[in-house]
């Protein structure tokens, strides 16, 4: 029987395959404890069993957001135990570090399949010649200008453009900076609950209009270029999202897709976005993920948003493998 270990204030969980075989298949969920998943790692007829002596653990970062496994080579194949495990990992803890990884791009994208579908992305310029459901995410990326493009500097989720946006965001670090490059995560499930009572109410029911870039947004996603694709009809999104994994409620907006709340003119629409994302985004909700070599970084877009650092020397290359999973229609 696995033990229970009290281990302050956060939940976490940690997860122990089995060589043995000798224990039942154990999962469990505790608040204020560790909990010890054991799982049978099943050998498999004329496979040479791949967890043996090995031990896949996951590990809460922070008592809001965060969690980092070790121990597992996503190359191989998984059971059904271990891969649900991962993904209620990434719903539980919304941003999912996996360390010690090597892939081709094709391992890449079928390791990330043990999360759901791969979907195709927006840029089809990045998209990998060979294998084009895997897209680069790199600082020498220019405009039409020659003006390098930063991918993803403000929080946003991502494709809120999209009828079904991707549920996950997958990152594979390729080429990184010696100092800074971070992406950061911040916990909208959280940030939703920390709102004022007044603002809370004021926004239930609120749908956003999303395009590929809005016209009073701040920031330019792809300025000339992303306005010459824009679709002249918007994506209506819920601004309060529910995510059907958990029931729980989170805050979904991308402020630079957005074009306006129903209702509303863009001007006022970006105010009120600014307002929630000053009262939501704290500190203590954010995970800011300092790259390694072999760090694979997904998360959960139904309950974050996301941003990646431009804190580094530019002259030096950061190149992230980027895959997004498929997700359902928001509600
Ligand atoms: O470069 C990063 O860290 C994140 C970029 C981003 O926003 C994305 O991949 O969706
Ligand atoms: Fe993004």
């Amino acid at each position: 029987m696995p033990g229970f270990e009290n281990c302050g204030r956060w939940r976490r969980f940690r997860l122990i395959l089995n060589t043995r075989h000798t224990a039942p298949e154990e999962y469990h969920f505790r608040d204020d404890t560790w909990t010890t998943l054991i799982l049978p790692s099943r050998p498999r007829k004329g496979l040479k069993n791949h967890y043996e002596g090995r031990h896949m653990q996951i590990t809460a970062l922070s008592k809001h957001i965060g969690a980092e496994v070790t121990g597992i080579d996503l190359r191989q194949p998984l059971d059904d135990v271990t891969r649900k495990a991962l993904n209620a990992a990434v719903v539980e803890h919304i941003a999912l570090v996996i360390r010690d990884q090597e892939f081709t791009p094709r391992q890449y994208l079928a390791a990330i399949a043990n999360f759901g579908e791969p979907m195709p992305q927006h840029f089809t310029q990045y998209e990998l010649p060979d294998c084009p459901l895997v897209c680069e995410v790199s600082n020498r990326h220019t405009d039409k200008t020659g003006k390098r493009v930063k991918h993803g500097a403000g929080w946003h989720t991502d494709h809120t453009n999209h009828v079904r946006p991707p549920k996950y965001t997958c990152l594979f670090a390729v080429a990184l900076p010696s100092k800074g490059g971070g992406t950061s995560v911040v916990n909208m499930r959280a940030g939703y609950e920390a709102l004022p009572e007044d603002l809370r109410q004021k926004i239930q029911g609120m749908r956003t209009v999303n395009v590929l870039q809005g016209s009073a947004s701040a920031h330019s996603a792809h300025s000339a270029e992303a306005q010459a694709d824009q679709k002249p009809v918007g994506v209506q999104q819920p601004l309060i999202r529910t995510n059907p994994e958990n029931g729980k409620k989170a805050l979904y907006f991308h402020p630079v897709k957005t074009e306006c709340i129903v209702g509303m003119t863009p001007n006022d629409t970006q105010a009120l976005l600014n307002e929630l994302l000053a009262h939501a985004v704290r500190d203590e909700f954010i995970y800011t993920h300092r790259w390694k070599k072999g760090d694979v970084l997904l998360w959960d877009n139904r309950a974050a948003l996301h941003r990646a650092n431009f804190d580094y020397d530019p002259d030096e290359h950061r190149l992230l493998h980027r895959v997004l999973v498929k997700g359902e229609v928001p509600e």
